[in-house]
């Protein structure tokens, strides 16, 4: 197999890529990576120092390509299928490319600090301020992602893009550390469509025999 991706399936930005290579059927292999394994934690900072997943080798073209957006980019150049991820327009790339920042460094990454927040050792290493300012910037922006989505059946419209692949696992997790089923009725929609897409449906299938790993409030 000429493509091997370094992932958990729990991982919200490995998710992100999952949907990337559900929705286009594309072959690769899986490499389960487990931090609480000293040996799988160690094989992977070897690999890439930074130790962050999802990572993408390509044997094939002899390329290492690390973060997910990087990766999906690299996916819709090298591997294309039925779905384009990055619309042919500049302009309209450029749009896309913003809204996939976005739900990564507005959502997810702000969703992230408030679970790993709960899995910090007690006594004076928790960061009740980080994660009430990550609560506060997660708030505004399902305020704009419900008003974005009232008019709107994926991201950038009629067109499912890289902009949805970010915004499934973000807008997942969102929900499960702050509800907005009530709150957000148009971001929940999107959420609720985005899980019955069948590449998002999957990952959360696989994800599922992970789940009680995930630090509950
Ligand atoms: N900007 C990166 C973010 C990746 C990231 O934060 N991955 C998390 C899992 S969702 C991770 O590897 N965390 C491991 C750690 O913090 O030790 C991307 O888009 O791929």
């Amino acid at each position: 197999m000429t493509l091997k991706l370094y992932y958990h399936p729990l991982s919200s930005f490995c998710q992100k890529t999952l949907v990337a290579l559900y929705e286009n059927d594309t072959a690769f292999e899986p490499v389960l990576v487990d931090f609480a394994d000293t040996a799988s934690r160690e094989a992977f900072l070897e690999l890439w120092p930074i130790g962050r997943f999802p990572v993408l080798v390509d044997d094939g073209r002899d390329q290492f390509v690390p973060e997910s957006s990087i990766i999906i980019e690299y996916l819709d150049q090298h591997y294309p299928g039925k779905t384009k991820f990055i619309p042919a327009d500049a302009d309209v790339a450029r749009q896309m490319r913003m809204r996939d920042r976005f739900f990564d460094l507005y959502v997810n990454v702000q969703m992230q600090k408030v679970v790993t927040d709960r899995i910090r050792p007690p006594d004076g290493n928790k960061d009740p301020y980080g994660v009430e300012q990550a609560r506060g910037t997660l708030k505004v922006a399902l305020d704009l992602v419900d008003e974005a989505m009232s008019k709107k059946t994926w991201a950038m419209g009629d067109d499912f893009t890289m902009a949805d692949c970010a915004a499934a696992p973000a807008l997942s997790y969102a929900n499960q550390v702050r509800p907005f089923a009530e709150s957000h009725p148009n971001a929940f929609a999107y959420l609720g469509r985005l899980s019955k897409r069948p590449s998002f449906a999957r990952a959360l299938k696989e994800a599922e025999p992970y789940w009680a790993n995930f630090p509950k409030a």
